[in-house]
């Protein structure tokens, strides 16, 4: 099977880390192949850079489905564009913070969020709120690090991520952590180790949901909201986002 990774950021280092941290838990017979559409923001910090990201993020969805991608892996923390991937998809599709969420929630009581900057903080817990998590969800935790401060070599982002997730573990009394930004896809074994409770990072997470998905014939429902989305023209710089009548 073919599992498309689409990184909505167009900063291809934190890809490529998406693709080896993937490959490392997919079954020897999935396909892994991981991307950042061609327009975008370097990373996705605010509203405006999600609302901005999610234009090339469809692009790689659409370009997925001609590829005959079984599954996709919306792999930002805020889920952007998850209904529309979802409208477009034929098959599964699924966000990292809803993966790392469902997938802590059945391995403790309750777990912390600890992700990059306070101001996402906020859409964390709306995320919580929408996928029914926030019984499980304990606290949303910034390290006041912003997301390419994460592919900075030799920055202090491993030591400060670390301790805010013990600081997660003692004053929030979670038992779970689930790492808050796609770019600490490569953190989640040796914290959860270092931590002794076990830490949850979604793009992993996601590769393995979107697999079980598929490997039980499992696909988007085209019967309610995420049936495809009717044909019209869009004008000016979208024009090519114009959806065309189906033929067959
Ligand atoms: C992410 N931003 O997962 C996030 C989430 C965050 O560019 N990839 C991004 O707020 O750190």
């Amino acid at each position: 099977m073919k599992i498309k990774i689409v990184n909505p950021n167009t900063t291809w280092s934190m890809t490529d880390k998406m693709q080896a941290c993937a490959r490392q838990v997919a079954a020897a017979g999935t396909q892994i192949l991981a991307v950042s559409p061609s327009m975008g923001p370097v990373s996705i910090e605010s509203h405006y850079d999600e609302a901005l990201a999610v234009p090339g993020l469809i692009e790689e969805i659409r370009k997925g489905q001609a590829e005959g991608c079984d599954a996709y892996v919306i792999a930002c923390f805020g889920d952007p564009g998850l209904d529309a991937a979802r409208e477009l998809a034929s098959g599964p599709v699924i966000g990292i913070a809803e993966a790392a969420m469902h997938c802590a929630s059945l391995l403790g009581t309750g777990f912390s969020v600890v992700t990059t900057l306070g101001r996402t903080c906020g859409q964390a817990w709306h995320l919580a709120e929408r996928y029914g998590m926030t019984r499980f969800c304990r606290n949303v935790r910034a390290c006041e690090l912003p997301v390419l401060a994460l592919e900075e070599p030799g920055s202090d982002a491993r030591r400060i991520i670390e301790a805010e997730c013990r600081r997660a573990l003692h004053e929030d009394r979670s038992d779970v952590i689930v790492l808050g930004c796609a770019g600490m896809a490569d953190l989640g074994a040796a914290l959860a180790r270092e931590l002794g409770v076990p830490v949850v990072e979604g793009v992993s997470a996601a590769v393995k949901l979107a697999e079980s998905l598929v490997a039980l014939g499992c696909k988007t429902s085209k019967r309610g909201d995420y049936a495809a989305p009717p044909p019209k023209p869009y004008e000016g710089e979208l024009a090519r986002f114009s959806l065309q009548a189906r033929t067959d």
